[in-house]
Order: C-alpha cells, then structure tokens, then sequence
C-alpha cells in the first residue's frame, strides 16, 4: 500500500495501531472491546479503535451537557468563526483525510478527495448561516403588541453515519449543528471508524486553540452507543444516515421519547432516458451514477427508464463504455471502480443478480467477483447491468452494490410511473432536451422524490441544497438551503408593550 503513502496519511491524521473510539474534542478515554478496521481494498488491518462502553458513553454525555450550557451563549457569528477555522484545517488535511476515506471505505481517490472537498464546502456554507439564523416577525391582531419568532439551539444532536459517506455525512450535520448552537455525539459506522478518530483530531486542535468546551464534540464507537443515543432523553434529535430498516427502528425508539429525527434512508433512483436525450450527456450521468463508490451511495443510479426509440442504441453505448470501465486498487487514478465494503456486501450482490435472473431479467453485462492479482480482498466486483420490470421484487429493493437494471417506456406519463413506483424517495433524473417533458418531470404531478434533476445524474448533489427524499427514504433534509431549521428549536414570542391587556380572539374576561 506504500506506493500510495497511506501509512504518511494515517501519520499525518493522527491515526495509531490502537486509537480511542471515546472522545470528547481534547480528551480522549474508552474502555471497550476492540474493533477492528480492514480495508476493503487490500484486506489489510489499518488500525484497531477501543469501542465505547456504557461508562464511557455516559462519561462522554455529561461533557456534552456542560458544553452545551456555554457554546449556546456564544454568538452564532463567533461559532460560525469556529467552524470557518475548522474549514482551514480541513482544507490542509484535504489530502490525507481524502487518502483514509478511499482506502478505508473503498471509494476512488478522486471521490474521497471529493468527499472533503463537501466537508469543506459545508463548513463555508455554515460560516455564512451563522449570521442568517433569520425568524420571522408577525403583525398581532392586538394593539400595541409585537409578535415574532426566534430559533433557539435545541441541545445536543445525535448523529449517526453510515460507511458510505464516512465523513461528509457528519459535517453536514456538526457544521449546521454548532453553528445553530447545539453540540454532537457522534456515532460513525463500525466499518469506517478511523475516519471518524481522523475528524476529531482535525478538529480538535481548532477546539483546543479557542478554548472551545471540549464537549461540542463528542465521538461514541460501535453499536451499543447507537442503541443509548436512540433511548437518550437528553438527545432532542438524532440524525441517522444508513438502510431503510435500521431507520424504522431509530425512528420508532426516538419517537416514542417524542424525539425529532432526520432519516436519511434508502433511495432507488432513476434516471430517465427520453427519445429527445442527449446520449454523449447520458452515458457519464448514467455510468458514474451507477458505478461511482461502487454503487455504494444513496444517491446511486439503480434504474434506467429509457424510451423505447432510443433503447436499442443507449443500451450499445452502455455496453461499450462498462467494457471499458478498468477495475482495481481506489487510490490508483487509473481505475474507475473500486471494490465494495466487505464481503457481506459482495453477497449481497451475487443475491440480487439471482433473485433479478429468477424474477426473469436478462443479464445485458455479466456481473461477478473478480479474482486474482490486486483483488485479494474478495470485495471487488463487475458493475453488471440487468434487463428488467420495474415491478420486480429485487428492482423494488435497494442492494448497495452497482447493479443496474433497466427498462423500456412509450409515454412520459409512464416513464414518471415507473420512476416513483418503487418505495423509495431520494433522488431522480430525467435526461431531455424537450422542455414540455422536462416541467412535466419537474412539476407536482412529476418526480416524486427530494431531489430531481434535468440533465444531470441522480448523484453527486451539491451541498448548497436540502439532502433528503420522501417515502421510505425517511422525509428528513440536511446540509443546505433551510436545512438548519430542524436543528433549531422555534419559538413565537407575543410582548404587549400597552397599558391593557387584551385577550386574542376578541374574547372578553371582564374581573
Ligand atoms: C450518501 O450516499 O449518503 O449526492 C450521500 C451525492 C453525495 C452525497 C451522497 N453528495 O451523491
């Protein structure tokens, strides 16, 4: 692995052979049983992180209290110059942290790089919200009486990530988060847990030099810690990224201690192909969407909906280019598709392609397990795409691997149908130079999910938007736009400034 300096990166982020999975900003403890993180790509052990224990989880909350008694009463302008010191630092470790998450999690080079590039993107973003947390302020019906509404911090924010996105995820929601005045624990995936103990002491040092209470920041390792953040009457909001079943259980837990949640959850998205397409702009929408992160994101292409005339011909242009894709090691810029998670995943994908075969999809490009020199890992597979009906079971599911069915349609109506016929709702795409098709896609009667794009994949969002979708995909948003909000507690204020006091409504009540 030298050949790509990784052990140089895991120097420079502070990352040892046995790192602390407890932290809070400064301070590092943690007492529990040791998780162990292989790289998807070699099959190497990168490091060992001590999970959390009950003690160390309770130990970590009490400093998130005490911070949040002070960091709420430090002006949003001067947490916004905190996190706008974060983005400098994260901008110097850009590099380094980019290397982690590729060999760690398995993404390209390029998308790990690219992954930082959105922390400190966001961190930029928050910097200026931190002087726009803007109420509204409302004419009363009442005499010589004010009305408006101010966002207060609602506390502290539980967040927890998935493998996927191992670092950006958190600083969507940290970045807002502190801004707004709330402090976070977090609890990242067993399965990317360097890259976590990468960002506390990126940012810790930042904490440090501004006398930050250390427990803005809160770090919690492995699964028990999820289960106590999910139960904690002391969390107002849990942020939870990762699959559409585990959400439903989050979900349910936080809400029957009438907590808030932001769900980000499964998507199924699709990209439609109309006959008025331009085929050279769909060919990179649609293969990177597809086989970028290995068909690992949330966001990825699973379904192309192509219009009959222009099927024959997409399909060849499809082909050709999946012959073409080169893949291999991440962190060598020459290849486009590195290897999935582990090897459950890699299960998980040979399953779909026979459960897609048994419910009667044709295999269009032949999937598989590569072997032998670079792929001793056993997580690399061939990005497969699979002729089918938008009805099958295995299409209706999300499997977190490249697999790409596709289908045909006559009318736009249908291919709209086809597109939200499926339980999920993240992101979605239609491929048109006709601009009737194109409202249409984007009108109420059109796309149904939180994000729908023309002439632009499914994946890739800028972080200057709410992140999110509808249906099983969990209704929360994050990151731009008035995403804050959620991470805010409102409150409507009513101050008579008259000399009588008269009730709402015209209701009398005479003493
Ligand atoms: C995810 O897969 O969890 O839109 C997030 C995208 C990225 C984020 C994906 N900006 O593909």
């Amino acid at each position: 692995t030298d050949q790509f300096g990784i052990q140089e990166a895991l120097a420079k982020l502070g990352i040892q052979e046995i790192n602390e999975g407890t932290s809070t900003g400064s301070r590092s403890f943690a007492n529990g049983k040791i998780i162990e993180s292989y790289s998807p790509v070699d099959g190497t052990l990168i490091g060992k992180v001590k999970a959390s224990t009950k003690e160390d989880y309770e130990a970590a909350m009490a400093k998130a209290e005490e911070a949040f008694k002070i960091w709420r009463l430090v002006p949003a302008p001067k947490r916004g110059e905190i996190v706008r010191q974060m983005g400098d630092e994260l901008r110097k470790y850009k590099e380094p942290l980019g290397q982690l998450v590729s060999y760690e999690m398995g993404k390209s080079l390029q998308e790990g790089l690219g992954e930082v590039q959105e922390m400190i993107d966001i961190c930029d973003f928050a910097v200026g919200l931190s002087r726009q947390l803007y109420g509204l302020t409302m004419h009363s019906e009442r005499p010589m009486h004010r009305m408006y509404e101010q966002w207060h911090p609602i506390g502290i924010v539980g967040i927890i990530s998935a493998f996927n996105f191992p670092v950006a995820v958190w600083s969507w929601n940290s970045m807002i988060a502190w801004v707004c005045g709330d402090v976070c624990i977090w609890k990242p995936s067993s399965k990317t847990p360097l890259c976590a103990v990468a960002c506390q002491n990126i940012i810790k040092t930042v904490l440090e030099r501004n006398n930050v209470p250390e427990g803005v920041s809160c770090l919690v390792v492995g699964n028990e810690s999820g289960d106590l953040i999910n139960n904690d009457k002391r969390i107002p909001l849990v942020s939870f990224t990762g699959s559409t079943r585990i959400g439903r259980h989050v979900s349910k837990t936080v809400a029957e201690r009438f907590g808030n949640t932001i769900l980000e959850l499964g998507g199924n998205n699709a990209i439609i192909v109309s006959e008025h397409a331009d085929i050279n702009m769909v060919l990179v929408g649609a293969v990177f969407g597809a086989v970028g992160t290995a068909g690992q994101r949330c966001t990825t292409t699973r379904r192309l909906i192509i219009h009959e005339s222009v099927y024959g011909k997409t399909v060849e242009v499809l082909k050709n280019a999946y012959g073409q894709l080169k893949i291999g090691n991440p962190l060598d810029s020459n290849n486009h598709v590195g290897p999935l998670i582990d090897k459950g995943s890699v299960q998980d994908y040979l399953n779909a392609i026979e459960k897609a075969k048994a419910e009667g999809g044709k295999i269009i490009v032949e999937g598989g397990v590569m072997e032998g020199e670079g792929y001793e890992s056993g997580c690399y597979v061939k990005p497969c795409i699979i002729e089918a009906e938008n009805h099958f079971h295995i299409v209706q599911e999300e499997t977190f691997a490249p697999i790409l069915y596709i289908m045909k349609y006559k009318t736009i109506q249908e291919a709209i149908d086809m597109q939200n016929n499926v339980p999920q709702g993240l992101s979605s795409s239609i491929f048109t130079n006709n601009m009737r098709e194109m409202e249409l896609f984007l009108s109420h009667a059109g796309s149904d999910c939180g994000i729908a794009n023309v002439n632009i994949g499914t994946s890739g969002a800028e972080i200057g938007g709410a992140f999110g979708g509808e249906k099983e995909t969990g209704g929360g948003r994050e990151s731009g736009s008035d995403a804050w909000k959620a991470y805010m507690r409102r409150q409507t204020n009513t101050i008579n400034y008259g000399t009588e006091l008269p009730l709402a409504q015209g209701i009398r009540f005479d003493l």
